[in-house]
């Protein structure tokens, strides 16, 4: 794993040369981001040979590669990531110090690229990380968003968003291709021609195009010096804005092509799990997807002369429908450009891509306005169309006489292009995130697609990196790891946990473990205390929900719940009760309103609790601003407990559940998502589970829904937090303040069914499952034991088992290896 670049005076130096080079400066003068920018440039300098050498192989050993098309990659910052995979932290950290440099404050300069939403995106980034790791080909392929997620604020309680301008000091580890650029079209019209030989021609005129330029990241795998690409685009204006553009009374294209361009790239759309159907984001799907499948397909011809072979080279993984037009683009290509005949194109392209499924949330199913879409990719809707027709004549032929099946499965119905569909007729793999998730798929959601088609699908249930989630986010705890199992092993084959099994009946260990767990809390005190003000005693239990806030995931259930407890603890002041701390963070899409209500209300109570001095501290809530992949670093190393609390169905995997448990929090949480996977890992005692099952939870919305009066009307606890929203109680007396949140519980408001989400129906399974963590926790021993058969039993979940899968059962990539003697 030798590096000279490591070396303590070779790094020193470089550090130094660039301080002067960039900023004219000696190192004793510059500012901390100035630091933060000659550091990193020293590192990708060490980065930069691994990544030529490893393109080098590439070249060599011609090997399969996978395109993970993604509108997100939610990447987190890279300078730390990229020491502990490149196996250089602790001597750059050592290199610094000697330079009276603390690299800690040196990361924290870093802006934490946020080019995601949530749990897609960030899943996106950790298989990247596994990629490069496991030594397989692959690139991330995406969009350099000017701005990423909003910044969150709280203003008196409220969300209000800031504009992430991540771009804003330059990005020391992104690398501009500009000789890799890519024209991409939109609009105009389709003139047929027809040649000599009597074939028909596609011309598309009277269009609009930018030029896509190419940003590449490296994606550094962990100690074996391979480095992968993340391509993400740029667009830029085609037409210069050149003075012939007036006289040839072009001009007016001229300025929309530049705005074209800057619009397409300005920013993430920062909603999930809710399609706006906006023109500009169709416009930001097929700009990046056709400027990758464009390079792909200029990569693969430059070393192989038969386009039919593609399927051996080549696959595409689409990350949800979003970059679903590449099914289209991909015909496109091979008929307009290649020539190739419908069947042979068809061919290939079912053998190249495939499509992963990350939500059931009806909402965020996309389906695009035929209208809209014909206008802004004519060529594209021409071939969709093709598409359908006959996958609906094989539909036909399959089940005669059976409209609804045409109506339920066509890819072109009412109006619409309905994403999912397209994506499966054409992919050759259709997979879903978690057994429980990809179950559902299967027999209700996309049932007649399995009954037509079941060899397609497949589950391959999420993982997260635990290079960032326990080596970086936890050293502490890794430390403890390596030298409790006596082996680094872990670090690229986490099944080895299961060796600290052998350590659950060791006091000794057990109290190292809990000592840990405390010193990662008053980290996270510290923090609080800095950005909150709140004072937290980090001997209180760690309770903690963050994600991003959706009524799905029932941030609601647990504030109540804190209510419920608040009015315990005033009314029964002896009661026996271990003090905790509830700790959320979530960022609300700008436009969902009863989200944003959510969060006000998390702060109004976190406030009033707070400030309630009767209570001797034993209850806090704290609400962190503006949650992302750094501060989750932070928050997973010091929990205690993680809130899992969807309604059953609902969450399609979660891995926030999976970074707890990997840094010893058991799950509070419902049988949803992987965490049925957590619970059979780790058993069933050493989590809380509670609530609706799936299978109820489908049934009564199947028959209706439930009646939450019947929970009301009959559960005075209950009745007096749902009466506190409309009460003035976290209101300053305003009675209307919450009232949307009250009738979301109790009346059932337009098409929505009163209380959707089980929140009543499951809430004293809830706080059952409450009690039962805070008696757990009360027995010291007890706790430090089930707490380390989490990370114990957490082997399954890195993304290094999921990437496998991947390749064994969908991709079929060939292993590199990089030979460290050439
Ligand atoms: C959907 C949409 C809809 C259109 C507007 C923009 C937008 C952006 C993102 C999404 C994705 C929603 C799906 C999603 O994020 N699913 C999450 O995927 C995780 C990784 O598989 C999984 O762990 C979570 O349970 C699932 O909610």
């Amino acid at each position: 794993m030798y590096n000279p670049r490591f070396e303590k005076d070779v790094f020193k130096r470089d550090v130094r040369n660039n301080v002067k080079t960039l900023f004219r400066k000696e190192v004793e003068e510059a500012t901390p981001q100035q630091l933060f920018q000659a550091v990193s440039y020293a590192v990708k300098e060490a980065i930069i040979d691994d990544w030529l050498a490893t393109q080098k192989q590439y070249e060599k050993d011609d090997p399969k590669t996978v395109y993970y098309m993604s509108m997100e990659f939610l990447l987190g910052r890279a300078l730390g990531n990229n020491l502990i995979n490149m196996t250089a932290y602790k001597e750059v950290k050592e290199a610094l110090e000697e330079m009276g440099i603390d690299l800690n404050v040196i990361e924290d300069q870093e802006p934490d690229p946020a080019l995601g939403n949530g749990g897609l995106g960030r899943l996106a980034a950790c298989f990247l990380d596994s990629l490069a790791t496991l030594g397989y080909a692959s690139y991330g392929c995406g969009i350099r968003y000017r701005y990423g997620m909003f910044k969150q604020k709280i203003r008196d309680g409220y969300q209000v968003e800031a504009p992430d301008n991540w771009l804003k000091d330059g990005n020391p580890f992104e690398l501009r291709r500009p000789e890799y650029a890519k024209e991409v079209r939109f609009g105009g019209n389709i003139r047929v021609e027809y040649d000599e030989t009597g074939k028909t021609h596609f011309v598309q005129e009277n269009y609009e195009s930018v030029m896509a330029i190419p940003y590449d990241y490296p994606i550094v795998g962990y100690g074996n010096h391979i480095v992968n690409t993340l391509r993400i685009w740029d667009a830029e204006a085609i037409v210069d804005f050149q003075l012939d553009s007036f006289d040839r009374g072009d001009y007016h294209k001229a300025v929309e092509q530049e705005n074209l361009a800057k619009n397409i790239v300005e920013v993430l759309y920062p909603n999930d799990n809710h399609i706006a159907g906006k023109e500009l984001r169709l416009k930001q799907q097929y700009f990046f997807v056709s400027a990758s499948i464009q390079a792909a397909i200029t990569k693969f011809k430059k070393k192989h002369g038969d386009i039919s072979k593609l399927p051996e080279k080549v696959t595409f993984q689409m990350n949800d429908t979003h970059p679903t037009v590449a099914v289209a683009e991909l015909m496109r290509i091979l008929l307009d450009e290649e020539n190739l005949g419908w069947n042979e194109a068809w061919d290939i392209t079912t053998k190249c891509c495939a499509y992963t499924n990350h939500t059931i949330m009806a909402e965020a199913l996309e389906k695009w306005p035929i209208d809209l879409f014909s206008r802004l990719l004519p060529r594209i809707y021409q071939i969709i169309q093709e598409i359908d027709r006959r996958f609906v004549e094989q539909v036909r032929a399959q089940y005669p006489g059976n409209e609804e099946k045409v109506k339920k499965m066509a890819i072109l119905m009412d109006g619409q292009v309905k994403m999912a569909h397209l994506a499966i007729v054409a992919g050759y793999s259709v997979n879903g995130v978690a057994k429980l998730h990809t179950e559902i798929l299967k027999n209700q959601e996309l049932k007649d697609f399995y009954q037509m088609m079941p060899e397609k699908f497949n589950n391959k249930t999420n993982g997260i990196t635990q290079r960032r989630f326990l080596m970086h986010a936890n050293p502490l705890l890794a430390d403890w790891v390596t030298e409790k199992l006596g082996t680094k092993e872990w670090i690229t084959d986490l099944s080895k946990m299961s060796g600290l099994k052998e350590w659950l009946d060791d006091e000794e260990a057990l109290k190292e473990f809990m000592t840990i767990k405390f010193k990662n809390k008053e980290r996270l005190a510290a923090y609080i205390k800095e950005h909150n003000g709140v004072e937290v005693d980090p001997r209180s239990i760690f309770d903690v929900q963050v994600k991003r806030l959706h009524e799905y995931k029932r941030q609601l259930l647990n504030i109540l719940h804190v209510m419920y407890l608040y009015n315990q603890i005033k009314d029964h002041p002896e009661m026996s009760f271990y003090p905790k701390t509830y700790v959320f963070g979530a960022k609300a899409s700008a436009g969902y309103i009863r989200a944003k209500e959510i969060i006000k209300l998390i702060n109004s109570v976190a406030d009033v609790i707070n400030n309630d001095r009767s209570i001797n501290g034993k209850l806090k809530v704290v609400f962190i601003e503006d949650y992302r992949v750094s501060n989750a670093e932070l928050i997973f190393a010091a929990a205690d407990i993680s809130e899992q609390i969807s309604t059953a169905s609902k969450e399609a995997s979660g891995t926030g559940n999976m970074k707890f448990m990997m840094n010893g929090a058991p799950t509070l949480g419902t049988m949803d998502g992987a965490n049925v996977e957590i619970v059979d890992e780790v058993g069933i005692d050493n989590a809380f589970i509670f609530g609706l099952s799936a299978d109820e939870v489908i049934n009564y919305e199947q028959n209706g829904g439930y009646n939450p009066y019947d929970i009301y009307n009959n559960d005075p606890d209950i009745r007096r937090v749902v009466d506190q929203l409309v009460d003035g109680t976290y209101a300053n007396g305003d009675k209307e303040m919450y009232r949307d949140l009250y009738n979301s519980l109790l009346n059932n408001q337009g098409g929505a069914r009163a209380d959707m989400y089980f929140i009543l129906k499951d809430f004293r399974s809830y706080a059952d499952a409450q009690a039962r963590a805070m008696e757990a926790y009360k027995d010291t021993d007890k706790w430090a034991k089930m707490a380390l058969k989490n990370t114990a039993c957490c082997g399954k979940f890195s993304a290094d088992r999921t990437i496998q899968e991947y390749v064994d059962d969908i991709w079929h990539l060939d292993h590199v290896v990089i030979n460290e003697d050439e």
